[in-house]
């Protein structure tokens, strides 16, 4: 399914997904939330990083509140799994995406930024969970992700007292990655995706699949996946030529930045 209110368009190796509603600001509908889905689940080959922006002032004031109607508990529950459908796609779909935050970043746009894999946010950024406040609960897969990135003590107080977090104070407890000048988040982003795209895909997929499921084991678990990801990845022959390439002085040394 595809929506105007989701722009996607390719630039090299990279895919910008960009939400388009901005007279709205952004607000997630059943429409939004399944075209996400569809854009993750079906991108061309030859694509291998994606940036997920947003038009306007806002990256995303979450979910479309209009569309909150009377749901029995049955139906509540199907339209919260069906955005765990959409995240889950982004987060474990084909390729890493970089979010690129500006302005309101609350409810369900702070869960879709947390099923990214890197956030860069500038300085107008600022996140908030007003579920709190509106008699609701986090139904993004919110309660899952957000607590990985800020632990769960942070987040339960922005629910019980609907503290908002200013760029600044955001990516120091852990929402964001990057902080940038005002208006510069979505370059900074295209920049680190076609960075990530020039990775090997099995480093991408270790990093995207592995990852965070080893941090998710017990230790003695979390050692035997790595060593599997590890032997996996080294075996691929572009890991090898690219060590060959290093030894060789062909390839790039690491440096101070
Ligand atoms: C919306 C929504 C929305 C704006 N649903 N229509 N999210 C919230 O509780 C956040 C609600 N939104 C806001 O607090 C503010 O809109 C913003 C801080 C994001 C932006 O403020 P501002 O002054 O730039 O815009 P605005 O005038 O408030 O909104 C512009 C229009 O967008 C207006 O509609 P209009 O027809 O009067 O022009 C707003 O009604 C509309 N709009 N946000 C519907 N969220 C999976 S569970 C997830 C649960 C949640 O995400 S709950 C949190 C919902």
């Amino acid at each position: 399914m595809t929506s105007p209110d989701l722009q996607i368009e390719h630039r090299g190796a990279v895919a910008v997904v960009r939400l388009n509603r901005g007279a709205k600001r952004n607000a997630l509908n059943d429409g939004l939330i399944l075209a996400i889905r569809n854009a993750f689940e079906s991108l061309p080959e030859g694509i291998r990083a994606a940036v997920l922006d947003g038009t306007g002032d806002h990256f995303c004031a979450g979910l479309d509140l209009s569309e909150l109607k009377e749901r029995d508990a049955g139906a509540g529950m199907h339209h919260s799994r069906m955005w765990h459908a959409a995240l889950e796609q982004v987060q474990f779909g084909p390729v890493p995406v970089v979010a690129a935050l500006h302005g309101a970043v609350v409810g369900g746009g702070l869960e879709l930024a947390a099923a990214c894999h890197v956030r860069v946010a500038d300085d107008t950024t600022f996140y908030a969970l007003p579920e709190g406040s509106r008699g609701i609960f986090v139904g993004g897969g919110g309660s899952v992700r957000i607590p990985r990135l800020i632990g769960a003590a942070r987040m339960a107080d922005m629910m019980f007292t609907g503290r908002v977090y200013n760029a600044q104070d955001g990516e120091r407890a852990g929402f964001a990655q990057y902080l940038v000048p005002q208006g510069q988040a979505f370059t900074k982003a295209l920049e680190l995706a076609e960075r990530i795209a020039q990775n090997a895909p099995l480093t991408n997929y270790a990093l995207m699949h592995a990852l965070p499921r080893i941090a998710e084991q017990p230790a003695d678990q979390g050692y035997l996946t790595e060593a599997l990801m590890s032997a996996i990845a080294q075996s691929a022959p572009e890991a090898k030529e690219r060590v060959r390439a290093f030894l060789e002085g062909r390839a790039s040394k690491v440096s101070k930045g």
